[in-house]
């Protein structure tokens, strides 16, 4: 690896895991607040809807985002051979550690309390939204730049041949994010930089919020797309040390259905929008349904490698229905099979992730979990689940090859994806089962609903708060574990040539089926439905809705901010609120 290109890569890894950090500790004193444990409007200097912002933002946006580039850079290296631009890389990287630091000082500074859905009307500092700008700019330069001109010259050297299948899932995710930042960049450029600068003093929030999801839920997709090329390429091959993939075409159809139906589906956030008629939003929620196929393909499909590869190494299992599941090396510091507890462990609570997911689309029984920690329980499994561990063991995995060092401290790093596990599942439990019983997401709980003095005081939510907290603390062990390894390795003596190499099953059925490897026609067919899906709601929102201007909002009171949040001193709010 070039070694400026590596420099890079490793620091797309290391930044945004500092930021961790700080991302974690706010999940523990989210917890903390619900609970009860911290009875106050701030921690620390740092006021609740500050934290819960910071704890979104970093975790789900910087970290996943930072780190999807630094693996997309690698498996392009890899795979195709041939090497990346350094004046690109650097121009992306910077980017997004430049936008990253403004997002942070106008988060850090109190200026941006927006939470992660950053839809109007709540108003940031405009550093927040032109730092989330230049962030998902940089993110997006490499494909252009570096992938899009490598993958066509690789297929002009190959012709006929198919592009490596991790390739193939990196490159189509990529092409899925710059499409779903369309929306968002929309909504921010035209209507939230505008209003936070004061240019203009009211804006349409149903059509911000329509906007937003319009890339808010293809976005868990990108975050979950380098899980699933992981779970194709690498966990087959390291569960014995040379399993299979059971089907290649199965592995790229499911790529392929994700790239049609990711985009028609984000008005199963919305069904409580009253701007949007009913229709529209069932039409959503029967492809949410069908967005859910391709997660069934991948559990079915990994399900077959992992059992067809175990049975060909263990003979004596063979003959078994379900005593093989036995044979998966879950614990063990053997080679690289230590990544195999991060998969599976994330592969567990992804099974629960799908459940709530369907349980959240359903429409009408959606009406029931809707903002009710039921939904923070949802995401913890799928987005805190299978996706940050899968990140998080790639990292691992990749500074230790790119370093030339050895994993240290690698006991905890098999045990903490378990502990992570464990801690998740309990936070999981409480928070939906709690939900279910009406426990509101996004409150700071100590002050009200978990309060004995207060006259909201809800006895019956104690013990699931209480119980999410204790989660949180496991979690939070089995995230320190992994940090002392991944900062161990990172801090110890180079024992090898640094390369960059990544374990790669090959496929049991590897049909050419070339439907699956032309990419524009599957394209074309996804924008249109994208388009198609949107211009009724698009269309209730600018001319049926009743709402169309509303000024803009901070989290401190509910009096509307004519002047953006920047400009106006503490003490002019409160004033305007007496
Ligand atoms: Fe979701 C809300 C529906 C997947 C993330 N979702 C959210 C939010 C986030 C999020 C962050 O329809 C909150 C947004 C906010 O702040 O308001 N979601 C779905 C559906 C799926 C789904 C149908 N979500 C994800 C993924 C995410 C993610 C993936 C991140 C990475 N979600 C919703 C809805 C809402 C929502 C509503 C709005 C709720 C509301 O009212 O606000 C599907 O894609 C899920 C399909 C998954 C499967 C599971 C397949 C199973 C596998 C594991 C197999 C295991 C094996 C191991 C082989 C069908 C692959 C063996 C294991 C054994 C136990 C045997
Ligand atoms: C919100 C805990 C890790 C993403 C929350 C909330 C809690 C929490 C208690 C507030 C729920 C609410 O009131 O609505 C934790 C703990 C973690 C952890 C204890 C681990 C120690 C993660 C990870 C991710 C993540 C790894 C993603 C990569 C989010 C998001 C929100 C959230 C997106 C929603 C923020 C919002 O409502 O604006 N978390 N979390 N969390 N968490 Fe975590």
């Amino acid at each position: 690896v070039e070694g400026s290109v590596k420099t890079v890569i490793l620091g797309e890894i290391i930044f945004p895991i500092l930021l961790l950090v700080f991302g974690i500790y706010h999940g523990l004193m989210q917890a903390l607040y619900r609970a009860g444990i911290i009875k106050d409007m701030s921690f620390l200097g740092i006021e609740y809807y500050q934290g819960l912002t910071l704890h979104g933002v970093i975790n789900a946006v910087v970290f996943t985002t930072m780190v999807i580039v630094a693996f997309g850079n690698a498996v392009f290296l890899y795979y195709l051979k041939k090497p990346l631009r350094p004046a690109v890389q650097w121009v992306s990287f910077l980017m997004m550690v430049i936008g990253t630091l403004m997002a942070a000082w106008a988060m850090f500074t109190g200026k941006a309390n927006v939470l992660y859905t950053f839809y109007l009307p709540l108003v940031a500092h405009p550093a927040f939204y032109i730092g989330a700008a230049l962030l998902l700019v940089g993110s997006i330069i490499p494909l252009f730049f570096d992938w899009a001109p490598n993958y066509i010259a690789w297929r002009k050297e190959h012709p006929g041949e198919k592009v490596p299948l991790a390739v193939f899932g990196v490159f189509v995710n990529h092409i899925m994010w710059v499409i779903m930042l369309v929306p968002v960049v929309i909504t921010v450029v035209f209507q939230m930089i505008p209003l936070s600068l004061g240019i203009t003093q009211e804006e349409n929030v149903s059509l911000s919020r329509t906007l937003f999801w319009a890339f808010g839920h293809p976005l868990v997709y990108f975050w979950l797309l380098p899980a699933y090329t992981m779970l194709y390429t690498i966990l087959p091959k390291i569960v014995t040390g040379d399993g299979k993939l059971y089907s290649d075409s199965a592995a790229r159809f499911a790529f392929i259905l994700f790239i049609l139906f990711s985009f028609p589906v984000g008005l199963h956030h919305q069904f409580t929008e009253p701007a949007v008629t009913n229709n529209y939003k069932l039409i959503h929620a029967l492809f949410t349904f069908g967005v859910a196929v391709p997660s069934m393909l991948t559990a079915f499909t990994v399900a077959a490698s992992l059992e067809y590869s175990i049975k060909q190494k263990y003979p004596e299992v063979r003959d078994s229905l379900f005593y093989w599941w036995t044979k998966i090396p879950y614990i063990s510091l053997e080679g690289d099979k230590w990544l195999v507890s991060y998969f599976m462990a994330g592969l567990f609570l992804f099974f629960v992730g799908g459940i709530t997911g369907i349980v959240n689309a359903s429409y009408n029984v959606n009406l029931v979990v809707h903002n009710t920690s039921f939904v923070p329980g949802h995401f913890h499994t799928t987005v805190g689940g299978l996706v940050t561990l899968s990140l998080l063991g790639i990292s691992l995995y990749m500074v230790s090859k790119l370093m030339g060092k050895d994993i240290r401290f690698k006991g905890l790093a098999v045990l903490a994806p378990w502990l992570w596990w464990q801690g998740m599942l309990i936070f999981e439990y409480a928070m939906s089962v709690a939900g279910i019983h009406g426990f509101p997401r996004r409150t700071n709980a100590g002050l009200s609903y978990l309060n004995p003095e207060s006259p909201l005081y809800r006895p019956e939510w104690v013990g699931y708060a209480e119980l999410s907290a204790f989660a949180a603390f496991i979690i939070v062990l089995g995230f320190v574990f992994w940090a002392v390894s991944f900062f161990g390795t990172i801090l110890s003596p180079k024992v090898r040539e640094e390369t960059l190499e990544f374990p790669t099953a090959s496929a049991l059925h590897d049909e050419k089926a070339p439907a699956l490897n032309r990419l524009t026609p599957w394209f074309t067919v996804s924008v249109l439905l994208f388009v198609l899906s949107y211009l009724p709601a698009l269309y209730d929102v600018t001319k049926r809705g009743v709402f169309f201007d509303s000024p803009g909002y901070n989290d401190k009171n509910p009096v509307p901010i004519t002047k953006p949040q920047s400009a106006k001193e503490e003490k002019t709010n409160t004033a305007e609120a007496k």
